[in-house]
């Protein structure tokens, strides 16, 4: 048998961060052997590929052991045999059994799992690390976007946007940028507790603070006095994951209703006050109109970014392109169910000028593959949670040891400029 032949693929329900199912899948050649776990998300676009739930009274209807019966009874037996490097090849296989627009057959969970496990099934075949054997030979480590005050469906405060992010952009490297974004988080937490209390300082899914709060700006007032007591107010930037879809009603509703107009110019306000480089889904997630706007107005002082609008979605990529909607998307390999897919959007983004951003789930694992991916698109930006948490320092942590491998080819000395202030 060919030792790069696919032997045999192998799944099981283990638990993603906040205690739902999810699933583990191996896939192993003679001498190799791949593994990986398909995230969750909280605030899902309605465009992801579908994950497969069981329903019934078991982990009250989240268990995943009809997406894994999918694995073994219609993936395995289809991929039993081909070669683990051809992965564009598996990937169009899984497609094609699928046969739908959203993965609803055999499940976004359960394909996206098996994609990665070839991939690093390959590499280790290939006695790669799995960066190089994605990449070109040129690689980047990326600036990490931390995510250190949660809200709206991360967190159970009323603060309606869900991620307010530091952004080391002018770190001198990647472990540099750790250690300024560790500090600023430990001070955060000292700020938190003198103001709200002990009980303030406990953490959202992705390892953010959840203070009692319910508003954005009080928010970034305490994120900037973090940053200025450690002295870092030149290096250190801010943005933002809106999740905008999560608070439209008709009308915004934030701590205040709103409708689009009066929003746009309250982040155009919030971007002139704080120093905010980044917003994603300002707007929810068939507001293209508003995006557009948006984009005309400050694309070129702001990075805006679309999540739930563009779901790793090449279709839906290519509307924006047209429409000239945003300026940069967010990658989320499982929102789109195989690795081929995501690769090609990513490069979709790179043909058209569009960034790319990297990221986790709100439901995540210790899995860390994104960091390789990250490293070997060259995306130059990574987000994965605040620097807390096992399955968001795994991220982080995988991404000092490629450090210790390439050397320091940071990001950040490349980023353009953006920001009002
Ligand atoms: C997001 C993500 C990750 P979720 O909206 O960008 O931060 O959240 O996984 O809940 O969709
Ligand atoms: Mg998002």
């Amino acid at each position: 048998m060919n030792e790069y032949a696919i032997k045999y693929v192998k799944a099981r329900q283990i638990l993603d961060s906040r205690g739902n199912p999810t699933i583990e899948v191996e896939v192993a050649t003679q001498k190799a052997k791949g593994v990986a776990h398909s995230p969750s998300g909280a605030s899902k676009g309605k465009e992801e590929a579908i994950e497969i739930r069981d329903g019934g009274k078991e982990f009250h209807g989240r268990g995943v052991k009809k997406a894994i019966r999918n694995i073994e009874k219609i993936i395995a037996p289809a991929i039993v045999g081909m070669d683990v490097r051809e992965q564009e090849k598996i990937d169009e296989k899984i497609i094609a059994i699928d046969s739908t627009k959203n993965k609803s057959l055999l499940g976004g969970n359960a394909c996206i799992a098996v994609s990665i496990a070839c991939c690093k099934c390959a590499s280790m075949a290939m006695r790669k690390e799995v960066y190089e054997y994605l990449g070109d030979g040129n690689y980047l480590l990326p600036i990490p976007f931390m995510n250190v005050i949660n809200g709206g469906a991360h967190a159970g405060n009323d603060l309606a946007i869900q991620e307010h992010m530091i952004v080391p952009i002018k770190a001198k490297s990647f472990s540099h940028a750790i250690q300024m974004t560790c500090e600023t988080y430990y001070t955060l937490k000292d700020i938190i507790e003198k103001k709200y209390g002990k009980s303030a300082t406990n953490i959202g899914d992705e390892g953010g603070f959840a203070p009692p709060l319910s508003r954005t700006e009080e928010a970034l007032e305490m994120i900037m006095k973090a940053i200025e007591e450690n002295g870092y107010e030149k290096e250190i930037f801010l943005a933002l994951d809106c999740a905008a879809s999560s608070f439209y009603n008709g009308k915004y509703i934030l701590h205040k209703e709103m409708d689009s107009e009066t929003l746009m110019d309250y982040y155009i306000d919030l971007a002139k006050v704080f120093p905010i480089v980044s917003i994603e889904d300002a707007f929810h997630e068939e507001d293209w109109e508003s995006f557009a706007k948006f984009t005309a107005k400050v694309g070129d002082k702001l990075q805006i970014i679309g999540d739930d609008l563009f779901v790793t979605n090449a279709s839906r990529l290519r509307k924006g392109i047209k429409k000239k909607v945003c300026n940069a998307l967010l990658l989320k390999p499982n929102q789109v169910g195989t690795l081929t897919e995501a690769i090609k959007v990513a490069k979709l983004c790179f043909e058209n000028n569009y960034g790319v951003m990297v990221s986790h789930r709100s439901g995540d694992t210790c899995d860390d593959f994104i960091a390789d991916l990250a490293v070997a698109l060259k995306t130059g930006q990574i987000k994965a949670g605040a620097p807390a948490r096992g399955e968001r320092v795994a991220k982080y942590n995988r991404l000092l040891k490629i450090e210790e491998m390439i050397g320091n080819e940071y990001a950040g000395k490349k980023w353009k400029k953006w920001g009002y202030t």
